[in-house]
């Protein structure tokens, strides 16, 4: 009884040398680099990014009429749209922090699309907060009316850091198309 006891003592120490020997060997082998972004054990944890840079805008679909009546009333009915961007819910407490000029007459056939480039790409310094994204018809003799806006989060943790962010409401119907890139 007492040698069975011991053999199972011996055993486990020798088992326990094992796991242990096992265990120093794989802290030895140092890890792969994770990509640019990510970090974790095994690489898919994102890094928040420290701010997203927008170099285009593209609008893709916008409504052609303001309910039932065109955007303008004399001449050129169709809409002069222009794009803008702040942080915020699009109430007045929203901070801008670009507005692109207007483009002409523009009408939405599903297929076309209009591209603002900003001459300085937009910086998102706060990534993670509620950004708005509004599109408007430039009225020179008059104020601009409002044609939509959507709200929208430039960085979510789980996203693969996507270099195009597409914004769309189907009912408004609105769809925006922003070019970006990260920098941690
Ligand atoms: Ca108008
Ligand atoms: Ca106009």
């Amino acid at each position: 009884m007492k040698t069975n006891f011991l053999k199972s003592v011996l055993l486990l120490i020798i088992s326990l040398t094992l796991f242990s020997c096992s265990s120093d060997s794989d802290e030895t082998s140092a890890p792969a680099p994770c990509p640019q972004g990510y970090t974790g054990a095994n690489c898919s944890t994102q890094i928040t990014p420290s701010k997203i840079i927008i170099s285009k805008i593209r609008v893709n679909v916008f409504p052609n009429l303001n309910g039932t009546n065109t955007w303008d009333s004399v001449i050129n009915v169709a809409p002069d749209i222009f794009v803008r961007l702040g942080i915020g819910d699009g109430s007045n407490s929203t901070i801008t922090l670009y507005t692109s000029n207007y483009i002409n007459d523009a009408l939405s056939n599903g297929s076309n699309y209009f591209d603002f480039i900003p001459t300085t790409p937009i910086e998102l310094l706060f990534p993670t907060q509620q950004h708005v994204l509004i599109l408007g018809d430039y009225d020179s003799a008059s104020s601009n009316d409002l044609m939509g806006g959507l709200i929208f989060n430039p960085y979510n943790s789980n996203n693969g850091f996507p270099t195009t962010i597409t914004i769309s409401n189907s009912s408004i119907p609105l769809k925006f198309e922003l070019t970006v890139s990260y920098v941690w």
